[in-house]
């Protein structure tokens, strides 16, 4: 039996060196609470090489993505500094497996927010809003898991980018997202798919942070989890992002 602190090198050795590896659940079943253990402690490994925590994912909170990976439990997962990519810059495949692209949207808070919380006062807690893309990339051999694999693995989480911050008081319940490679489109959706509104995600954020003893800070940035299945990504492309009334955003991959 391996433990988890062990369980948490194995993930975070496959993440720092972009190596795929065979799932946890093959060997080493996890029940959430375990893996959420491991992914916390695999994020201590990134914090002592020096990465900053700048804020939380949130995973599977639309049926879109349900559906494409097979787990049906929103999950969340850490983001740090290491992880941002520069909006219209060029990302490189080298440090990622099989990375694939999703739409999301973005909250930067300004005040704390954690436990149970109504969608009034989530959203009173949020100093922006802005489109999203989120670089996922599970380490795990083509892309399978469960959901203690994939909540051990920092639900995927491996790079973002995040466009401009516009103000909160912009309704963001249900605006078109139009995701297009080299100029065509290849996933429509809406931010209506991300559990009916993306603010139920920043309400189901503050209750999952709190249950691992944390809190989302001010300066923190939340990802509401992708709108529309995501695209795998190759060297060559262009990808953008439309949102409608909060503008586009963009990278090439190099
Ligand atoms: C799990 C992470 C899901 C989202 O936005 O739903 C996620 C995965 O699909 O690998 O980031
Ligand atoms: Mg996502």
């Amino acid at each position: 039996m391996k433990t988890l602190a062990e369980l948490a090198e194995y993930v975070d050795e496959a993440a720092r060196t972009a190596t795929e590896i065979p799932q946890i659940s093959d060997t080493h079943p996890l029940s959430v609470e375990d893996a959420y253990a491991v992914q916390a402690l695999s994020m201590q490994r990134r914090y002592a090489r020096g990465e900053k925590r700048i804020g939380i994912k949130m995973g599977l909170t639309s049926r879109a993505k349900m559906i494409q990976v097979g787990v049906s439990d929103v999950t969340w997962g850490r983001l740090t500094d290491a992880m941002r990519e520069e909006e219209g810059g060029v990302v490189s495949m080298s440090r990622f497996v099989h990375p694939r692209v999703e739409p999301e949207i973005a909250f930067l808070m300004k005040k704390p927010l954690s436990g149970k919380v109504s969608a009034l006062e989530a959203m009173s807690a949020v100093e922006a809003v802005a489109p999203a893309l989120e670089i996922i990339d599970s380490r795990y051999k083509a892309f399978k898991f469960d959901v203690g694999d994939v909540i051990a693995d920092n639900s995927s989480s491996s790079g973002f980018v995040v466009g401009t911050w516009h103000s909160p008081e912009i309704d963001i319940s249900n605006l078109g997202m139009v995701l297009s490679i080299n100029g065509r489109p290849q996933e429509i959706g809406s931010s209506a798919a991300i559990l009916g509104n993306p603010v139920r995600s920043l309400v189901s954020a503050a209750r999952m942070v709190a249950s691992a003893g944390e809190e989302l800070k001010p300066g923190d940035i939340v990802l509401a989890g992708g709108a529309t299945a995501a695209i795998p990504m190759e060297a060559g492309q262009s990808v953008l992002l439309e949102v409608e009334n909060l503008g586009q955003i963009g990278f090439n991959i190099g």
